[in-house]
């Protein structure tokens, strides 16, 4: 098989180009191309400096994820940036697309780096579960000191090529179209000229001017580092640069890097990188599926949901047309999408100018024939089926042929909602989460009847909005509020036979979860569809709206809350908990953390089986794609598929039996075969 590695002699400049798609991933054959690249350079005399590039979309983006975990085949990658290092002849990286991870280190070897302005330029090995393992925590703080490549090992964005040359990263930026001429020129300006090393700099030796910045970093990211492993250890590696020579801390970064290689968290998270683009791919639809394009998008509804769902195509740049019954409610939706802008402007998230032509591209209207013309348009109106039916009804009548007409509904039937209209194969669920312009999370909901270039085409339209979809079958809830169900009904259990509430609640937060059950009532609202009469008390809920107790809005729900929504559990709620159990005649016990977290989530895994089965999901790792975009299902434990595969099925089959608690035919069989999910 030839080597995705050419190399070409230009006057006295060696070009080495990797040819590796999609990614230039440097697997094995692109190292040992790499490798013999450098060799040959040092051979040949004629050979006065060197550049390194790439092929196709992107410079290296990294190793290569699918040898993880598989017999290391050398050269390995800091054996490679070594060589490359040692080279006594300069060498040069021209940089397009995404230089990432290893392809970073690959660049941090050479002696210099040039890039074209749209080149980005990181270390999201954190994002896997990992740490930089080819040197690039001990080379990136030597060359831009500490402070600087902290937040790039430890949190892993990237970084635009302009702040990669404003902060020492970057030597030089070409024009795009022009790099490898550009990146020769560079090198040949550079022959005679002492040889820069990144592993001989002691810059960040005393560069580490203020060494508090460790903990100042840990304390600012505290929250977004919560349960996870690699951050603390790329920071230990950061810190470990301005300490240690080359040698021991190139070292400690391996020691850190192979911990974590071997750990659960990274096999959690490299699961989900694959899982998030397998979910993607739709099973029986070809990827090359015609599409319908998308020019101009309708929303029924200005409220919470409609706006949120507006914004996300008005900041892709797709014009919105927004239908509201009447004008002052169209009014305060268009206001409330404003300030949310407005908001993210002040954030420094976005500029005032992209706001107004975010705007701009807004067309309020209380008239269905604005509509017409829209390539598809998206309900969010009341949960009721008989409005939904009544609106697609006129959709159907007012909209043009060909155009998708998409239900936001979290639960409703589908096929139902498309059988009002005369184009059922035009029909599907897009159902997004709250804040809508916020969540990544979109269930793509598939009738019986829905169109393959429907379905393909919402699933790219998902992408382009910044949206993560899964597809999903036509069952109540999907995917994601189907399994949320099982649990919030065992929360509600737990508490009535005597778990304490705040139990439940930080079972989830200890496990990873962003909050509880209880804890997401008061910050949504306690009195959310509260009738308002407070003598009538018929559940829980209900009482505590009747003590006035409405959420943090009324600095007390299931929780007392202090100026700054510090919450403490309140005895009169758990009074009141306590009278509804004994009036239902519930027999009270302590209920330990173990039984409520075996509770909580073993029957949402049981319902991700029953998905499973009855073909609701396309794969298990779709579910766990929908529950850490949609519900904040910790990362680094894969979601709750993975999570299950990894505490083994048997122990959760176990613990449901134990429980009195369902286990369905297909969870219980895989359990007895041994088998996973993933
Ligand atoms: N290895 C293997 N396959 C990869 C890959 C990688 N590093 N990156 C992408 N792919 C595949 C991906 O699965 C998909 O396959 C296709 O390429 C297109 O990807 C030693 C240990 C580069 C920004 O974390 O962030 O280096 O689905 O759909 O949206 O210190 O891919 O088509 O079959 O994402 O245009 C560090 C991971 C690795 C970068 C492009 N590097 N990749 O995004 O395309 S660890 C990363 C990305 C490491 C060293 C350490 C993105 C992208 P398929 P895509 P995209």
């Amino acid at each position: 098989m030839s080597s995705p590695i050419s190399t070409e002699i230009q006057g006295n400049v060696l070009v080495i180009t990797s040819d590796n798609p999609p990614v230039n991933a440097l697997g094995q054959a692109v190292r040992q191309g790499l490798k013999e690249g450098i060799e040959l350079a040092a051979q040949e005399s004629g050979i006065e400096a060197v550049v390194i590039k790439c092929d196709g979309r992107t410079f290296f983006a990294g190793a290569d994820i699918t040898e993880f975990g598989k017999t290391p085949q050398g050269p390995s990658l800091p054996e490679v940036c070594d060589a490359i290092e040692a080279s006594d002849k300069p060498v040069v990286a021209a940089i397009h697309g995404t230089a990432l991870g290893g392809g970073c280190e690959v660049a941090l070897a050479c002696h210099y780096r040039i890039a074209v302005p749209s080149a980005k330029l990181g270390l999201p090995e954190v994002k896997l579960g990992l740490i930089p393992g080819a040197a690039g925590t001990q080379r990136l703080p030597r060359l831009i000191g500490a402070e600087a490549a902290l937040p790039m090992v430890a949190i892993g964005n990237p970084v635009p090529a302009a702040k990669a040359l404003k902060i020492g990263l970057v030597d030089q930026l070409a024009d795009e179209g022009r790099l490898a001429g550009d990146a020769i020129a560079f090198a040949r300006s550079k022959i005679g000229q002492s040889i820069p090393r990144t592993s001989e700099g002691t810059a960040n030796q005393d560069g580490v001017k203020n060494p508090d910045i460790f903990d100042e970093f840990r304390a600012k990211n505290g929250r977004k580092m919560r349960g996870f492993d690699a951050p603390n250890a790329a920071i230990e590696a950061v810190k470990a640069a301005g300490e240690l020579s080359y040698a021991d801390g190139t070292a400690k970064e391996r020691e850190l890097f192979m911990k974590l290689m071997s750990g659960n968290q990274s096999r959690a998270m490299r699961h989900y990188f694959f899982a998030e683009r397998a979910a993607n791919k739709i099973d029986g639809v070809s990827a090359d599926t015609s599409l319908i394009p998308i020019n101009k998008v309708g929303i029924i509804g200005a409220g919470t949901m409609g706006g949120g769902i507006a914004m996300n195509f008005l900041s892709a740049g797709i014009p919105v047309t927004i239908l509201e019954m009447q004008q002052e409610a169209l009014d305060r939706g268009t206001g409330v999408m404003r300030k949310n802008y407005e908001n993210t402007a002040k954030r420094g998230r976005m500029t005032m100018e992209q706001v107004d032509g975010a705007m701009a591209l807004l067309s309020p209207t209380l008239d269905y024939g604005d509509l017409a013309d829209c390539d598809l348009v998206i309900e969010a109106v009341y949960e009721s089926m008989d409005v939904k039916k009544e609106v697609f009804a006129k959709l159907d009548e007012t909209v043009k042929d060909g155009a998708i007409l998409a239900s936001n509904t979290s639960y409703l039937n589908i096929d139902e909602i498309a059988s009002a209209t005369k184009r059922p194969g035009y029909v599907l669920g897009l159902h997004f989460f709250s804040p809508a312009n916020v969540m990544k999370l979109l269930e793509v909901v598939r009738g019986k009847e829905t169109r393959d270039d429907v379905l393909a085409t919402s699933m790219k339209l998902s992408k382009k909005i910044g949206k993560v979809a899964v597809v999903s079958g036509v069952c109540p809830g999907f995917i994601g509020n189907r399994m949320l169900s099982k649990r919030q009904e065992q929360a509600n259990k737990l508490i009535m036979e005597g778990a304490n509430y705040w139990d439940v609640d930080d079972v989830l937060l200890e496990f990873g979860f962003p909050m509880g059950p209880f804890q997401m009532g008061d910050l949504a609202g306690i009195d959310i569809g509260w009738h308002r009469d407070p003598t009538k008390v018929t559940t829980v809920r209900e009482a505590l709206c009747a003590a006035g107790r409405f959420g943090q809005k009324a600095g007390k729900g299931f929780y007392d809350y202090d100026e700054a929504r510090n919450r403490t559990p309140s005895d009169e709620v758990k009074q009141i908990i306590a009278d509804f159990a004994s009036k239902a005649g519930n027999e009270q016990r302590d209920i330990s953390k173990d039984e409520i977290r075996e509770r909580l989530l073993y029957p949402m895994v049981n319902e991700g089986a029953k998905i499973l089965e009855e073909g609701m999901s396309q794969r298990a790792s779709d579910i766990d794609v929908v529950w850490i975009n949609g519900y904040g299902w910790p990362l680094y434990t894969g979601g709750p598929m993975f999570w299950a595969d990894t505490i083994g099925l048997d122990a959760v089959v176990a613990g449901l039996d134990s429980h009195g608690l369902e286990v369905s035919a297909s969870l219980r069989s895989k359990a007895e075969a041994g088998e996973r999910f993933n």
